[in-house]
């Protein structure tokens, strides 16, 4: 008996920690080219497998204000598993706004709150940053840990400025979530090639200073255009968020799936950028 209790345990340990193991949070930063009803029609099947990939993953360029696009998305992956959360629709102009979504699967993190970032008295960004607190069980800590993910999508020709001030909005999010481990910005930061020159983002703290991490490297192509080589899609952290090493690049979806490149840029002209918190 006594050896019988031994073996019990050894497998009750086993099974934890391959549970641990798995238990990473796939984190993805996706701009959705145009994403509304006539995407979703089109694109809808394929833009679900990509989401499949991720825990919790942003999608940019949302243009669905009734939500009939997200709710059919949301439906293709599974209602009961996965939830949103959607920004208002954020832009100067009436006639052209964009909302900031998250996905997530339920089972695997909870969004406890979320922050739009209000620029209105000295208005820097055409859509303002929106962020989630989450909170999932750290595998390295082995317990709840909080951090904040923060969307942005710049106006491409102000990418300069608008990433000057992102630092700003990441420190009120921080202000707000104070439990969070850390703050990270993700998304199409127009980060490169005509929007941003190497000059100009020596300039920038975010991509300087060392309290910054930067994920995604220069070098990236985060464009399913063959004739395009810019890292748009950025992912930049503050604090002491637990990222898995190596785990952060471009996710190749049309590799990963067997699209070929007409499906791959009817779905997006970006790929998403992804990492994994431990
Ligand atoms: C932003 O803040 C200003 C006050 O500074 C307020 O008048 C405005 O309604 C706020 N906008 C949003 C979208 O909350
Ligand atoms: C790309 O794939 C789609 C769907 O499988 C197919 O209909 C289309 O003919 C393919 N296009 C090219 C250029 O191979
Ligand atoms: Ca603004
Ligand atoms: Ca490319």
């Amino acid at each position: 008996m006594p050896s019988q209790k031994v073996r019990l345990c050894f497998l009750a340990v086993c099974i934890f920690s391959v549970t641990h193991q798995v238990a990473s949070i796939s984190v993805g930063a996706f701009n959705i080219q145009t994403y509304g009803d006539a995407k979703q029609a089109a694109q809808g099947p394929n833009i679900a497998q990509v989401l499949t990939h991720y825990d919790i993953v942003l999608i940019q360029e949302v243009r669905d204000q009734d939500h009939s696009a997200l709710i059919n998305l949301k439906n293709l992956l599974g209602s009961t598993a996965w939830d949103y959360v959607s920004s208002n629709p954020v832009g100067r102009t009436t006639r052209y706004k964009e909302q900031y979504v998250f996905f997530y699967k339920k089972v695997s993190l909870n969004v406890l709150g979320n922050f739009q970032y209000n620029d209105s008295k000295s208005d820097v960004f055409e859509r303002e940053p929106f962020a989630v607190d989450i909170e999932y069980p750290s595998t390295s800590l082995g317990h709840a840990v909080n951090v904040v993910l923060m969307g942005i999508h710049t106006k491409p020709d102000m990418a300069l400025e608008e990433l000057q001030a992102l630092p700003t909005a990441m420190t009120a999010a921080k202000a707000l979530f104070p439990n969070a481990a850390g703050v990270i910005a993700m998304g199409d930061f127009n980060a490169d090639c005509s929007y941003l020159n190497n000059q100009e983002k020596a300039t920038l703290p975010l991509f300087v200073d060392p309290k910054y991490r930067s994920l995604i490297a220069d070098t990236v192509d985060t464009t399913t255009s063959t004739t395009t080589d810019c890292a748009y899609d950025r992912i930049v952290i503050e604090g002491n968020a637990d990222i898995m090493a190596d785990s952060a690049k471009v996710y190749r979806f049309d590799t990963a799936l067997g699209l070929n490149n007409t499906i791959t840029r009817a779905i997006s002209d970006h790929y998403p950028v992804e990492f994994r918190l431990n």
